[in-house]
């Protein structure tokens, strides 16, 4: 039996946003008003099948894959780049590679105890972004 990750999970921790934001080029205004949100993350999963919505004051960003299966990513509202994701179980974590135009980009999915935490990479930056259960 895979985690379970669904339910509906709130920011409380963000460290080195800016930096990985910088990474990803965005401007400056764009990451001041970012730097302040605290975003939720509402997850469903089947199985190896998920949906990942991230929401938030600003912007909003929405995800749908299936562990095992590449697929174009275009990162809307984000920073617009597209990209090669694949995301894969490495034990009880949820890792995903994105593959384009930047390097060593991707991110980290787990649990522990009852918090989610999220490991943003992106070319020599890394955010840990920690949720808890709404
Ligand atoms: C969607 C809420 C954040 C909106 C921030 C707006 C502008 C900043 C632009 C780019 C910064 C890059 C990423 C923002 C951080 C989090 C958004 C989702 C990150 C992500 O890829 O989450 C994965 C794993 O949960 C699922 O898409």
């Amino acid at each position: 039996m895979p985690v379970d990750f669904s339910g509906t999970w709130n920011l409380i921790s963000n460290d080195n946003f800016e930096g990985y934001m910088v990474a990803l080029g965005i401007d400056f205004a764009t990451r001041k008003i970012a730097k302040m949100l605290k975003p939720q993350k509402v997850i469903k999963q089947d199985g190896d099948s998920f949906y990942i919505h991230t929401t938030s004051t600003f912007r909003d960003y929405s995800l749908q894959f299936r562990i095992g299966e590449e697929f174009e990513e275009d990162n809307k509202g984000l920073d617009n780049r597209k990209c090669k994701s694949l995301v894969t179980w490495e034990n009880d974590k949820l890792v995903c590679v994105q593959t384009g135009e930047k390097k060593n980009r991707g991110w980290t999915h787990w649990l522990e105890g009852d918090d989610l935490h999220l490991e943003l990479r992106c070319e020599n930056q890394v955010c840990k972004q920690v949720f808890k259960r709404a």
